[in-house]
């Protein structure tokens, strides 16, 4: 970015798996930041982290850690979020809140740049960001339902273990250790729920993201259904989800069904892609071309391919869609939020 007003800004989480890659984005951004305050829990305080040229030190997240804050980025969970988030808007920030606690809310914007950034001027002090597996299906359909409508939505993921947060990074590499070794091999992280249950994740395929509801779908699927109808606007799409996570360390892979409202010609809809900001079109099924998750990690864009017409149904489609979970799935996701309001304060 250019040379603008500077802001104050607070990162909550710093030492987590987004709460890294925020930074890391603020920095090359080359964000305007004012005063920064790197928070999150007790157990870090005191521990020193470089950005730019200052050195700073993380101190506990508490209510009164806001003073001053105009942008606020939360990525320490959901009841961090529900107990900090109205203490620094009370102190004057605008909070990008990474996590669950504000996405349902009515008078919470759900935003997903591409998708419907002008809904962030409606912001009562709270930015919700929605769910990683979320964001790049909206961001890569939004193009698709402006240009045809959508009827119907099916997608099938393939999430990584760094969604789950660092220490199931952690718990990928021990075990592959183990597995490959023929040692015994020690679930402990994962499925994430409060259940004592915990399955491989090494050569494995767990479909269970986060804890099971009453109806049979997870919390990780409902939120794709919820969020996906909030942030198009549209509660009378259909969707439907199956969240299923792998043995990948970073970026999450999708495979969508998708049923529009009018007729397309398929080349249409590749153009349309590939001309959509955000979306990197990789469709050469000649040259085996296609997105894959070790090529996205580490990029903001998302990728797109596999783009066919079904063959039961000529209004449908299937995709591939792959991003970066911690990147366009949640910090870089934060970050375009937090450079739109500063563009907006310029
Ligand atoms: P993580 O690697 O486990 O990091 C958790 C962070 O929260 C750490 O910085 C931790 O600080 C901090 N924290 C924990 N308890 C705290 C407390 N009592 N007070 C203040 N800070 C506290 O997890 P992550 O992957 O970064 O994810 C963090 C959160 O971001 C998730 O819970 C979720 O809500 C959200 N998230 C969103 C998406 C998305 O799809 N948009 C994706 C992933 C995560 P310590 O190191 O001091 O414990
Ligand atoms: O597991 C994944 O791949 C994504 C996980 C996201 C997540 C993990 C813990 C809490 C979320 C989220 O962003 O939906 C939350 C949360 O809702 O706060």
């Amino acid at each position: 970015m250019s040379e603008q007003k500077a802001f104050n800004v607070a990162v909550v989480g710093i030492t987590g798996a987004v709460g890294q890659q925020i930074i890391r984005l603020l920095e090359e951004r080359n964000f305007p930041v004012g005063e920064l305050k790197l928070l999150a829990s007790a157990r870090s305080a005191g521990k020193k982290i470089q950005f730019k040229d200052r050195e700073i030190t993380v101190e506990e997240a508490t209510p009164d850690s806001f003073a001053g804050v105009q942008i606020a980025f939360f990525s320490a969970g959901g009841d961090i979020s529900k107990e900090l988030v109205p203490a620094a808007v009370k102190a004057g920030a605008v909070c990008i809140d990474n996590t669950n606690a504000f996405r349902m809310d009515p008078e919470t914007p759900l935003v997903v740049p591409e998708v419907n950034i002008g809904e962030a001027d409606k912001n009562k002090g709270i930015i919700a960001n929605p769910n990683c597996s979320t964001i790049q299906m909206v961001a890569t359909l939004k193009p698709l339902y402006d240009r045809y409508g959508i009827d119907k939505i099916i997608v099938s993921t393939y999430q990584a273990v760094s969604g789950a947060g660092a220490r199931a990074i952690e718990e990928l590499k021990r075990q592959s250790t183990e597995a490959v070794s023929g040692n015994p091999v020690n679930p402990d992280i994962l499925p994430v729920s409060s259940l004592p249950v915990k399955h491989q994740i090494a050569f494995n395929a767990i479909p269970q993201i986060d804890k099971f509801l009453d109806n049979g779908f997870t919390n990780e699927e409902m939120k794709m259904i919820r969020e996906t109808k909030k942030i198009m606007g549209d509660e009378s799409l259909k969707v439907t989800a199956t969240c299923v996570r792998i043995p990948v360390y970073y970026g999450h892979s999708e495979s969508v069904y998708v049923e529009l409202k009018s007729d397309f010609d398929i080349e249409e809809v590749k153009e349309l892609l590939a001309n959509s900001p955000g979306i990197v079109l990789e469709d050469e099924p000649a040259a085996q071309r296609y997105p894959l998750a070790t090529n996205a990690a580490g990029k903001l864009d998302t990728f797109v391919g596999r783009v066919r017409r079904d063959l039961e149904n000529p209004r449908a489609l299937n995709l591939w869609i792959v991003s970066d979970n911690l990147l366009k799935g949640a910090a870089w996701n934060a970050v375009q939020i937090g450079e739109y309001l500063v563009q907006q304060q310029n």
